[in-house]
């Protein structure tokens, strides 16, 4: 059994990684085998798995078997609630919303998964998972008190809570399909404020969006509609190889 934690430690050591974020509610598991593979091809370091609706622990687990089979990469569990689980992703990231106005999102549904994630055995990476602005469907799903790009002092004060929680590691996200990826100098204020990595995802799928938030400090990169949509290899390999590497 692969250990992801210290499989991403590693990689974290070295510099960026990327992570391909894909939905199995977007396609079937033969089609994200492939993206997987493809993704792999372009260097990217794990795959995360989820989305906010329409994930079943059946197209959880084909889509994590898939992965497995066709790329070899680590596949993530993201998860979009409580009631998707399978035992066939390599770990899950166990993440409380720390920004929402529902104590289900930050505590309540963690509670009630738990038991559940013990007996399966599945390795959980913790995660706080801090929505900024403009937060997309995930930010209103999750009922999340946006951080503006203005409140860096507020994203650091929830940064530093996850980490004195013994959280082991800050997710800061703008929502998938996000027009303004998480803003440079938030990152940095973040990354500077925490020794915990810091990964960042959300409307970034240029190479210059991947560089700017690479250079500004994140610790791992996420990709998810851009790997959806991107079926050019070359295309594919430029914003990977922005995300990756020395900050
Ligand atoms: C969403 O941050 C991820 O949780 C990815 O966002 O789909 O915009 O790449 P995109």
């Amino acid at each position: 059994m692969m250990d992801v934690k210290q499989y991403l430690l590693d990689k974290i050591g070295k510099g960026t990684i990327h992570m391909a974020l894909l939905d199995p509610d977007k396609q079937s598991p033969e089609e994200a085998g492939k993206l997987a593979a493809l993704a792999k091809e372009a260097g990217t370091d794990a795959i995360m798995i989820g989305g906010s609706t329409g994930v079943t622990s059946e197209n959880l687990g084909a889509t994590a078997r898939a992965i497995r089979e066709m790329s070899g990469l680590p596949s993530i569990h993201f998860p979009g609630g409580p009631n998707e689980l399978s035992p066939e992703v390599d770990a899950l990231f166990f993440m409380s919303l720390v920004n929402s106005s529902d104590p289900a999102w930050i505590f309540g549904a963690q509670a009630y998964a738990a038991p559940y994630i013990k007996k399966l055995g599945i390795e959980t990476l913790s995660m706080g998972y801090l929505l900024i602005e403009p937060g997309m469907k995930v930010g209103e799903v999750g009922k999340a008190n946006l951080i503006k790009h203005s409140e860096i002092d507020k994203a650091i004060g929830y940064a530093i809570a996850c980490e004195m929680y013994g959280m082991e590691y800050v997710y800061l996200e703008a929502g998938s399909g996000a027009n303004i990826p998480v803003p440079a100098n938030m990152i940095t204020a973040v990354k500077n404020a925490i020794s915990i990595p810091l990964i960042v995802g959300g409307g970034i799928r240029t190479p210059e969006a991947a560089e700017a938030a690479r250079k500004a400090g994140a610790d791992a990169i996420v990709t998810g509609t851009f790997i959806e949509e991107c079926s050019d290899l070359n295309h594919l390999k430029a914003v990977v190889e922005a995300s990756r590497g020395k900050k």
